[in-house]
Order: C-alpha cells, then sequence, then structure tokens
C-alpha cells in the first residue's frame, strides 16, 4: 500500500516551497508554484531539518557548570573547547534566568548583551531576533545594537546625503522604470546571480532571472566593475573591468575629473539640486591637496589603464546612466568612500531622479531589490521601547567585550562600551558574521555566561555555556513574507520538533515567566492569538490601502495571499526632481548634499564632509602587500545562506578535499606551484586557514575569493600556531570598523598570503556532535 503523503506550504530566506511528510518524516520539498525561478536550496531543508548537528537536548558546558553555575568566579577559558552535558529543559530554564537575574541586580541590566545579530527565521513570530529584543524589553533592558553587517556604513552614511536610506535599503527605482529607460548600467561589484536567490522575510518571487533577459533583450548595456568576472551573468554580456579591490573610490574620482574635464558637469542640475559642489570640485582638481584625480593618477591605484578609464567616463555622457555598487563595495575600511562618489558622479551627470536612472546600490545584492513598490506591510511582535539603552554598532561586538569602560565615536556621538557579565543570542552566529575570529574567540571568553538558542551545533553554540535547543521553521506554525514581495505566506508545521527542540517564542517565554515578566512578554496569548495579530495587523494596513484580504482560516488553508501590483513604474527622487520645494529632502540644506557641514563637522579625517580617497590599510598598493601580495576577497556563497545548510549535500558538493574553495587566477596559482583540488594555507598576521585550491580565469590577478560560510572549526598546527581547518575566511579579515562615521564591518579590507600546505591533515569534524561527558 502506498504510504500518505501530506502537503505543508511553508517558507525560508531562500524562497517559498512545499514540504512534503510521510508518517510523520519531511520526505522531499517541491517549490512554491507561483515562482517562476525558484533557488534549489530549497532541497537542503530534507537533509538540514535531520542534520547530524541538529542540537537534540539542552546542554551545558562542563566548566561552567563547576564555575558560575556555583558562584565562583569564571575563569575565561574553555569556551569552544570545553565538554557539554545535557540537562532536562526545565534545569537549564532555572540556571539561564538565575543568570540574568544574578546579573541584571548585581551590575544592572547594561551588563546584558542582547543585541543577538543574525538571520534566523523567515517566519516573523518565530524571529529569534525580534524576540530576543521584546524579551530584553520586557525584563528592563540590555545593550543591544543597531546598523547590519549587509550596509551598516551606508546605513549611517547616506541619510547624511539624501536625508534618508532609501538608496541602499530600498525602495529603490525598480527594474520597470530601469527596463524602460536606462541605457549605461553601471555594476560596481557586478549583480551577481548567487545572492538573487535570498531575500530577508522570504520570497515567492525570484524574478531576477527575467529582468536580466529583458535587459539583455533591449540592449542596456551593462559594466561589471569587479575583481571578479562571475559578479554578472554571462547572459548580459556584460563588459568586465577589472579593479583592485578598495580602489573603486579613485576609478570614481577619475570618472569625475574626465566629465568636468569635459565640460560635461550638469550646471543646471547641481544649482537646482545640490550643495556643496564648489568643495568637491576644489577636490577633485587638486586645488585643496594638489592632486588632481587623472585618470593618470587613478590607473596605478586601480589597475585600469588611463585610456580606458576615459574612454569609459566618455561613454557615459549624455547617456541615460544608473550607476549601482554592490553592498559588499562598503564592507571595507572607508566604505563610505565609493558610496558618496558615486552619487557625486550621478550628480554631475544630472542622472538623479530621471526615470530607470541615478544611483542605488544594491541592485542584485538581494532578490527583492527593484522588485515593484509592494511594500508587503508585515511585522512580528512588537518592540517594547527602552529609550536609554545603549546600541553599539554592531560589528563592534569584539570591541565591546574586550574594551570596557573604551570611549567610542560613532556618527557624531561618543558612548562608552559597557562591562558585559551575559551574552545572550538567538538567532545569529556571531563565528559566522564576525571579522577576525580568533579575537572574537578571546572576546568570547569574557563574560561569566553566554546563552545560545539554535537548532544546529554552530560555532556560536560550541562556544557557549548554555545551549538551548531551537526548532527550525518546519517545526512550527508561522506568518512570513517581505516588504519586498507580493506575497504573505502562512507557513504550517510540517512535523513535530526533532528532539526535545522549542520554539524561540516557548523558550522566551517559560524565561520570561520565571523572571516576573510573562504578562508584559507574551500578553497571555499563545501562540495561535499571536498568528491572528499578526494577519489582523497585516489587513488593517492592507485595507488602509483598498484590498482586502480574505478572513484568517480562509489564508490559512489556502496557504497565501497576493497583494495586488502596483501601478506604473518606480523611480527614486523623481518627486524631488519634479519639485524639490514641495519635496524637499531631510537633508539641513533639503538637497543632495555633495558636501556635508553636517559630517565636516564631526572632525573625522577618514571620512570628512565630502567624497575623498584614502588608502586603506591593506589593499594591493600597500607596503605590507610585500608580505601579503594577494588581496582576499570574501563574499556571499553560492551555495547556501551564510554559515546555513553548510553541512547539506549542495554545500559539501562543492567543498575541496572537505574544505571550502579558494579562488585564484592562474598566473597566481602558477606562481606558486598550486594545481587544482590542492590544500593550501591561507594567513596573514591574524590568523590562517586551509582551504582547497579552484583556479579560475574569471579572477584578476593579484586577487583570490574564499566566500563565507564554512563552519569555524579552529584548530592548531604542528608549531602551536592557531590554524582553522575548514576554510573559513573570517579568521583572516580585519576587525575595524569602515570609519568612525559608519562603524561597518571592514571585511573585504584583508591581504594574505597562500602557500601549499604539506602539514597532516585533520578531518573536519564540525559538521557534527560536539563532546559531551560521559554519563
Ligand atoms: N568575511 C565576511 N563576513 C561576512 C560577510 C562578508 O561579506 N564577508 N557578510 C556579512 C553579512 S552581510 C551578514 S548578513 C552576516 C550573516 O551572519 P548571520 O546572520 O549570523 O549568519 P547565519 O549563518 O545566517 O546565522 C543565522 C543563525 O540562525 C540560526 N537559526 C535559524 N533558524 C533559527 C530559529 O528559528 N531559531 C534560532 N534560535 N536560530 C535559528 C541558524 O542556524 C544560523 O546559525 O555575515 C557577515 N559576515
Ligand atoms: N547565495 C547567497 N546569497 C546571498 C547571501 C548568502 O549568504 N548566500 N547573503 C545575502 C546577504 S545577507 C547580503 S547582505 C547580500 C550581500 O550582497 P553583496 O554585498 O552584493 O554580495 P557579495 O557576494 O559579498 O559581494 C558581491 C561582489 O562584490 C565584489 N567586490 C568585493 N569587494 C569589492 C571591491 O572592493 N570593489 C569592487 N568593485 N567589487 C568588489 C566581489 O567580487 C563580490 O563577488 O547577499 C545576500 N545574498
Ligand atoms: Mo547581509
Amino acid at each position: 500500500m502506498p504510504r500518505s503523503r501530506t502537503v505543508f506550504p511553508t517558507l525560508s530566506h531562500w524562497g517559498a516551497f512545499d514540504a512534503h511528510v510521510e508518517e510523520g518524516r519531511l520526505v522531499g520539498v517541491t517549490p512554491f508554484s507561483g515562482d517562476p525561478h525558484p533557488s534549489r536550496l530549497i532541497e537542503a531543508w530534507p537533509e538540514m531539518l535531520y542534520a547530524e548537528n541538529r542540537i537534540a537536548r539542552p546542554a551545558i558546558r562542563r566548566g561552567w557548570l563547576d564555575t558560575v553555575a556555583k558562584g565562583k568566579p569564571h575563569p575565561e577559558n574553555g569556551r569552544g573547547s570545553d565538554v557539554f552535558v545535557n540537562v532536562p529543559w526545565d534545569e537549564a530554564l532555572d540556571m539561564a534566568a538565575s543568570q540574568l537575574e544574578r546579573v541584571r541586580t548585581t551590575f544592572g541590566n547594561a551588563a546584558i548583551f542582547g543585541g543577538s545579530y543574525g538571520w534566523s527565521s523567515a517566519g516573523r513570530l518565530h524571529h529569534a531576533r525580534t524576540l530576543v529584543h521584546r524579551f530584553m524589553g520586557a525584563i528592563g533592558g540590555c545593550t543591544g545594537q543597531v546598523t547590519n553587517y549587509s550596509y551598516g556604513a551606508a546605513m549611517r552614511l547616506l541619510p547624511h546625503i539624501f536625508g534618508d536610506d532609501r538608496t541602499v535599503a530600498g525602495p529603490v527605482t525598480d527594474w520597470k522604470a530601469i527596463l524602460e529607460h536606462c541605457e549605461e548600467f553601471v555594476a560596481f561589484g557586478g549583480i551577481a546571480a548567487k545572492n538573487w536567490q535570498i531575500q530577508s522575510g522570504g520570497a515567492g518571487l525570484h524574478p531576477f532571472d527575467d529582468f536580466m533577459a529583458e535587459a539583455a533583450r533591449r540592449g542596456i548595456r551593462f559594466t561589471n566593475v569587479s575583481p571578479l568576472r562571475g559578479d554578472t551573468e554571462a547572459s548580459i554580456s556584460a563588459e568586465w573591468l577589472q579593479i583592485r579591490p578598495g580602489t573603486d573610490m579613485a576609478f570614481i574620482l577619475a570618472l569625475a575629473y574626465v566629465v568636468h574635464a569635459n565640460g560635461r558637469t550638469d550646471r543646471a542640475f547641481i544649482d537646482r539640486y545640490c550643495v556643496g559642489f564648489d568643495r568637491f570640485e576644489a577636490y577633485l582638481t587638486g586645488q585643496t591637496d594638489g592632486i588632481a584625480k587623472t585618470p593618470e593618477w587613478a590607473a596605478p591605484i586601480t589597475g585600469i589603464g588611463a585610456e580606458k578609464i576615459a574612454a569609459f567616463a566618455e561613454r557615459l555622457i549624455g547617456r541615460r546612466v544608473l550607476l549601482s555598487a554592490a553592498w559588499s563595495l562598503q564592507r571595507a575600511e572607508h566604505g563610505e568612500q565609493p558610496y558618496w562618489g558615486l552619487a557625486t558622479l550621478a550628480a554631475m551627470l544630472g542622472q538623479i531622479g530621471l526615470p530607470g536612472a541615478g544611483v542605488a546600490y544594491g541592485y542584485g545584492s538581494m532578490n527583492g531589490m527593484g522588485n515593484p513598490l509592494y511594500e508587503l506591510p508585515i511585522s512580528g511582535m512588537p518592540a517594547i521601547p527602552r529609550e536609554g539603552d545603549l546600541k553599539i554598532p554592531v560589528a563592534r561586538i569584539a570591541d565591546l567585550l574586550l574594551s570596557p569602560g573604551k570611549e567610542v565615536d560613532f556618527d557624531g556621538r561618543r558612548f562608552t562600551y559597557p562591562d558585559i557579565k551575559l551574552v545572550h543570542w538567538a538567532g545569529g552566529n556571531p563565528f559566522h558574521h564576525h571579522q577576525d575570529l580568533f579575537r572574537l574567540r578571546e572576546a568570547f571568553q569574557r563574560p561569566d555566561t553566554v546563552i545560545v538558542h539554535e537548532p544546529w551545533w554552530t560555532a556560536t553554540a560550541r562556544h557557549a555555556d548554555i545551549v538551548l535547543p531551537a526548532t527550525t521553521t518546519l517545526e512550527r506554525n508561522d506568518i512570513g513574507g517581505s516588504s519586498r514581495d507580493p506575497y504573505l505566506f502562512a507557513m504550517h508545521k510540517a512535523v513535530d520538533p526533532v528532539g526535545e527542540a522549542r520554539d524561540d517564542f516557548r523558550i522566551f517565554s517559560e524565561l520570561a515567566d520565571r523572571l516576573g515578566a510573562g504578562e508584559a512578554f507574551h500578553m497571555n496569548r499563545t501562540e495561535g492569538q499571536w498568528l491572528r495579530n499578526i494577519y489582523d495587523r497585516f489587513c488593517t494596513r492592507m485595507a488602509a490601502r483598498g484590498f482586502n484580504p480574505p478572513d484568517f482560516e480562509t489564508f490559512w488553508a489556502a496557504g497565501h495571499v497576493r497583494i495586488p501590483d502596483p501601478e506604473g513604474s518606480f523611480t527614486l527622487f523623481e518627486e524631488f526632481r519634479n519639485d524639490p520645494e514641495a519635496h524637499p529632502l531631510a537633508t539641513p540644506s533639503g538637497r543632495i548634499e555633495l558636501f556635508s557641514q553636517t559630517v565636516a563637522d564631526f572632525g573625522y579625517d577618514e571620512c570628512p564632509g565630502l567624497a575623498v580617497w584614502r588608502e586603506p590599510s591593506e589593499w594591493l598598493g600597500a607596503e605590507l602587500a610585500s608580505r601579503f601580495p594577494l588581496h582576499m576577497i570574501s563574499n556571499q556563497p553560492a551555495d547556501k545562506l551564510h554559515g546555513q545548510m553548510d553541512a547539506s549535500a549542495i554545500s559539501r558538493a562543492n567543498k575541496v578535499g572537505g574544505r571550502s574553495g579558494i579562488y585564484m587566477s592562474p598566473a597566481d596559482a602558477e606562481a606558486r606551484g598550486l594545481r587544482e583540488g590542492d590544500i593550501v594555507r591561507v594567513f596573514n598576521d591574524r590568523g590562517a586557514c586551509l582551504a582547497g585550491v579552484r583556479i579560475s580565469d574569471g579572477v584578476m590577478p593579484g586577487v583570490v575569493c574564499l566566500p563565507t560560510g564554512a563552519t569555524f572549526e579552529p584548530l592548531t598546527d604542528a608549531t602551536g600556531r592557531p590554524l582553522e581547518n575548514h576554510g573559513n575566511p573570517n579568521v583572516l579579515t580585519k576587525d575595524i570598523g569602515t570609519s568612525r562615521l559608519g562603524q561597518g564591518p571592514s571585511a573585504q579590507t584583508c591581504l594574505v598570503e597562500v602557500e601549499r600546505y604539506d602539514g597532516a591533515l585533520r578531518p573536519v569534524r564540525v559538521l557534527g556532535q560536539p563532546p559531551f561527558e560521559a554519563a
């Protein structure tokens, strides 16, 4: 007799799908029928759900049980190398609650770090980070965090120029306007297809392939300004301008110089819509620093010939141009500059606010950038606002833990790091996302207690004291969707929790109950009642827009609701361009600030009041390149979302000898005597990891690319030096802020050397269970 199969609709950041269940077990997935180009990453689900590295039961670190749990001082070692002990849920929750209580009454809530950055679930109710923040609000606050790893520097810079951060966070000029009007699409960092699979909050539609096909059909000319050819699809036949990483600002200045020298700066646009061009002009021509930013000046910096630069600039003049940059460009020291530079160049070309033209950042960085203006109104449990709480810039986490009492500048303000005694993290993986991981490992030894909720034994879970097993999306009911997508999804619980895993909502509810904050947190509503509340709020907001969604039962049974497509197309700043008096920008001048007095007054030399070229500390022109002659790009992995799904077959199939592949040019491989598949040691003064060689003529000489996502496995080599076993680039990256203005992460500012590894190889173990104490 055939086994009966039940199908449940659900959603993840990599797309909507149906989960197929037989006898209570997930046996397969099929993509959401409305998605024209679903991502194959959904296929990782069955394997991930039952992966060997699932956390089955609450676990406590032995060294912590023997010290902090007994009221003794914490020895500042052992996290990440200790054994674990399983305990029943009630004991684990009692321990976590008593530590939260001890810290908040002894040291105050500021000694609790509850920022909890990360990409947990696409579902809105069980979105772990939202829940941590609400929980912390309910128990009296914590030290939190602002901005993000994706475009944190731009988030702080762009409001000074444009009055808000829409050019990077969206909504940006949509593809409809681009397809109809744009002639030249200049893509700094490309528009890489691998990245369109992903959308925060999940997506019903992956429309990018269709946009690209249509753009190619219409003959829109694409230029890929990038160290990697693969940052644009072959189908759009982009011209590839190979640029040395971190030097985009010099290239942009030279383009501006040529436009200006040709007398083609759009004075009418500048006069009507901008302030401060004179200051930029004085810098561009060399009046202020004696250096004219000519193509001849930029050529040796960027690695692009002077004639090529001049010809490219001339090509843009008089054309309908969209200047875009991937978010990666600002994930670098001085990452603010190329963004401000592109805004300045777009203004000089008079393109801002013209249909399908101007400047915007992040096309292709994520699915949904450039989608029609859906603005799907969906949000989870509301935050409990805590006005006075300190929020650090997100990427300063290691500094925070290492340097209590230190004063830090951030976007014109100054604050002091508190002394963190307890870290509570749910739904993120700092040992994936942060830079200089051996330093983070030191930082993670400092607090008394680290609590982590996770479905899998990630490196972060392995560095915790109290590990609480969380369910995944498939083990609970939820509602999900993205503001950039037309679908709201019912996410049906498909299977029972794996092991003893519990939902984050339940975990926080039980902790809040123990701390006398239950009512403030869950308001005595069940999961089902919260789901209806989320849906009701969505309906109210849609009704105000003249669309009435079906009742909850109908929605839940159908699995989704689609909101209407907006009419027409959308171009950012079109209103402003049509009538700047009626639609001023939210800048001090109401106009685009090519020079910002506010920023100038901060007094940051590395980020002054206008766009400038500042040498980063690490790039191919730096002195350090004599020891570490390769610039390492660590971009987003094609075969997973960050560190998630690393244990799946899709990710494993791409590994070389069980480790991440490092992509390098034939010339650089040959110079080091390396062949495809060789295991190499990638190193600099911060650390070293092993990786497998992949040779490609799509990589510019002098550059290597080691995508992120390999689960961190710290070992030591024969001489006692730290050696990461699995190919995690963040043991090599630099942990500094982009500038005092943005304080974003600077992962792309990184020089390395690569050599063949002839030492003994230890098997990669991190995709299984950590060591447990024998019962
Ligand atoms: N070198 C370098 N580093 C980078 C970048 C780079 O370009 N280069 N990019 C940066 C960027 S842009 C980002 S956004 C970050 C991403 O960094 P993260 O968002 O921290 O990475 P993820 O691996 O997605 O971590 C999410 C974690 O949540 C867990 N999770 C999933 N569902 C649930 C759930 O329901 N409950 C709980 N409690 N946990 C759950 C997953 O298992 C996973 O471990 O990385 C940054 N790091
Ligand atoms: N498959 C997959 N897709 C993802 C993610 C994922 O983990 N997996 N993560 C998602 C997230 S959270 C985010 S924030 C976005 C990030 O989106 P992006 O920041 O756009 O993605 P990256 O892949 O880091 O970078 C894109 C390209 O920029 C180029 N680049 C790097 N440095 C420089 C430079 O100095 N100059 C120039 N000109 N080019 C440079 C690199 O060649 C790189 O391939 O991706 C999202 N999409
Ligand atoms: Mo991101």
